[in-house]
């Protein structure tokens, strides 16, 4: 990697970090509303995986599904930010017209396949894709990230042992920040080490610091390699830790300050900013430069179109619905 493309890096986490900063302020100004799920102090985990599996490969074409805590994933898979900040606000102009927010942010033109609100819901959908693309013989495989709580679903053990039956190439991306909502993973987990328990179904898996794009790049170039070129599963785990509450109305009663001290002093961006000055890549004013240059890209340009943007008409509620027959009795009320 040149150190252009690591200044790119250190600038992408910056601007997610930021974009989601942003939001929060959004949400308090009550512009956007529902659940809104922050990634903060996550950005390696995505950033990296996604920069070895989907763009510095020069494969666009893979299939990334994730959770609700999805802004980042899709951005980096290729979604426009200006789309998913309209999508935030609940705008004709988001990535899914306004119809689905924080958590439904869907990108088909970039097969990011969303954004699910439902725990577990993409481990078996991520296991669809890989099997569609294994038949149809595209050579695409699924990236399916997803948090250490939701390893304690049916749905889990379900596709770990079928997509290791049937050989289906699919990435999956445990970010084990820890914590399910309030819970401490070893309160609800018997096997506190995620990558462990996927042994059990015969499917190769590691883990790793998420906290260090370096580390996380170099772990997830060796399994997409093994997944694209074995046609085979693979977990992966990445230990972080997310610096914000679980959603907005959260005030962290479950976690200590000084934990959350300890996390903090590795934060992602400070690591890579602080590699980067050190091999002489990049200086403490190039960063401040960066900064500024991507605030004024989140307010002028982000930020502008979800204002601007047209709020969905209430007579086209039922336009992107594709039942080509509704139910009269559900439609009927609305359309008086
Ligand atoms: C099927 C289902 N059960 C319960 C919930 C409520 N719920 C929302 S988030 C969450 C915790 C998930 O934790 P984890 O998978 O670790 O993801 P993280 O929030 O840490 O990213 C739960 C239980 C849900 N959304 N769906
Ligand atoms: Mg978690």
């Amino acid at each position: 990697m040149n150190d252009a493309d690591k200044k790119r890096l250190l600038r992408e986490m910056i601007l997610y970090r930021r974009f989601e900063d942003r939001t929060f302020e959004a949400y308090m100004e009550r512009k956007i509303g529902g659940f809104l799920h922050l990634y903060s102090g996550q950005e390696a985990v995505a950033t990296g995986v996604l920069e070895m599996a989907v763009v510095g490969q020069g494969r666009k074409n893979d299939y990334v599904i994730t959770g609700y805590r999805d802004h980042i994933h899709a951005i980096k898979t290729g979604a426009d930010p200006k789309e998913v900040m309209a999508e935030l606000y609940g705008k004709e102009t988001g990535s899914s017209k306004g119809r689905g927010g924080s958590m439904h942010i869907f990108d088909a033109s970039q097969n990011f396949m969303g954004g699910y609100a439902l725990v577990g819901q993409p481990f078996p959908l991520a296991a669809g894709l890989a099997m569609g693309a294994k038949h149809q013989k595209t050579s695409q495989i699924a990236i399916c990230f997803l948090g250490d709580g939701a390893n304690n679903q049916g749905t889990f053990h379900e596709t770990m042992n079928m997509a290791s039956v049937w050989n289906l190439p699919v990435l999956f991306v445990c970010e084990n920040n820890q914590y399910a909502i309030g819970t401490r993973i070893d309160r609800s987990t018997a096997v506190t080490d995620q990558y462990k328990r996927v042994e059990a179904y015969n499917m190769k898996s590691s883990q790793h610091d998420g906290m260090d794009i370096d580390e996380v790049m170099a772990a997830a170039k060796d399994a997409v390699d093994y997944v694209r070129k074995e046609s085979k599963p693979y977990f992966i785990e990445f230990m972080t830790y997310r610096f914000r509450g679980h959603s907005m109305s959260d005030a962290k009663g479950y976690r200590t300050r000084e934990e959350e001290a300890e996390w903090e002093k590795r934060d992602p961006i400070k690591i890579y900013s602080r590699k980067l000055i050190e091999a002489g890549v990049v200086t403490q004013d190039d960063i401040r430069a960066m900064e500024k240059e991507i605030d004024d890209y989140i307010e002028n340009e982000v930020i502008k179109f979800a204002e601007e943007s047209p709020e969905p008409k209430v007579e086209d509620l039922n336009k992107y619905v594709l039942d080509d027959n509704p139910d009269p009795r559900w439609i009927g009320p609305l359309q008086q």
